[in-house]
């Protein structure tokens, strides 16, 4: 009688490739904008199984497959507890259905400095590759914004890639053609041949509009999801505490192709406090400098 050889276990390197943007997509979401009671409500919340479990500091990597891409998920954060559980709660499986490898790191502004969205950006940016050399792809996204869809894909774009281009706030269209708020998603090479974000954005507005500018600057080509794809609801509680607007960003706005060599990810000042790898995602504390 033939004996049945015993089957060889799989090893990572054996898997088969992630289909192309992920083979567990569903299209439109349910978003849920109930508040959780606290992260352990979340985290049993996020029962439902793609094959690997979140682990500590909010990773994931699909067991069944080779990612296409690993991703660094940076969120610029200060007082938004709200609303991190409600986007922990529907990005896990949002990003697990595109079978991407994972990381989310918020990055805190300790201090009452004004905030600094782009500065905390680039932390992240500088923090996550200290942690994992591996991550090739960048998303930077506000703590408040659901993706509607998830054939918005958040893995590496083949250029510099505005994604919320349809939020409910904004009646589902684009406010200005040059707009790059809210969620954006880079390479690591493109994301460093434009020396990140400036660091100079203390406040509200600007910092999106001056990285339109130096992706523009270089020549890359902005892409972005369709307005069927890239839709986004904005959460809406805690938004009375919005920051005020930074009064010297006009002037920053004026010379943002000239500063962009001497300004940024090679300008970066901060002071790590800690980083706290919590069961769902990665804290990265710190104090933002000036940088000039
Ligand atoms: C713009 C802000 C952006 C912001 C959008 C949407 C400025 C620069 C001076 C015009 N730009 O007005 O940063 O993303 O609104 O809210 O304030």
């Amino acid at each position: 009688k033939p004996v049945t050889p015993a089957p060889t276990p799989k090893k990572n390197n054996v898997l088969p490739d992630c289909s192309d943007k992920g083979s567990k997509l569903v299209g439109p979401l349910f978003i849920d904008q109930s508040i959780p009671k606290d992260m352990e409500a979340v985290e049993k919340d996020l029962s439902v199984d793609f094959g690997g479990t979140v682990e500590k500091g909010g990773k994931w990597a699909p067991t069944t497959c080779k990612p296409k891409h690993k991703v660094a998920i940076i969120i610029p954060y200060r007082k938004r507890f709200e609303q991190l559980k409600i986007f922990l709660r529907h990005m896990h499986p949002f990003l697990q259905r595109q079978e991407l490898l994972y990381q989310i790191f918020v990055v805190e502004q300790l201090k009452n400095d004004p905030f600094n969205r782009a500065g905390l950006f680039n932390v992240g940016f500088v923090e996550s590759l200290k942690m994992n050399k591996g991550f090739d792809c960048f998303i930077f996204t506000d703590v408040d914004l659901l993706p509607e869809d998830d054939h918005n894909y958040y893995g590496c774009p083949t250029s510099p890639r505005h994604m919320s281009v349809a939020v409910d706030k904004f009646n589902y269209r684009l406010p200005y053609a040059t707009i790059f708020g809210g969620v954006g998603a880079f390479t690591k090479e493109d994301f460093q041949r434009i020396n990140g974000f400036s660091n100079m954005f203390w406040g509200w507005g600007g910092e999106d509009d001056d990285l339109y500018t130096r992706i523009t600057k270089v020549g890359f080509k902005l892409t972005r999801p369709s307005l069927k794809r890239g839709r986004y609801t904005m959460i809406r509680i805690h938004h009375f505490q919005s920051s005020k607007a930074d009064p010297n960003r006009m002037n920053l706005l004026r010379n943002s192709g000239q500063r962009m060599s001497a300004d940024g990810l090679n300008t970066l000042k901060y002071k790590l406090d800690k980083v706290d790898q919590q069961p769902l995602v990665t804290f990265v504390k710190i104090e933002l400098k000036r940088s000039m």
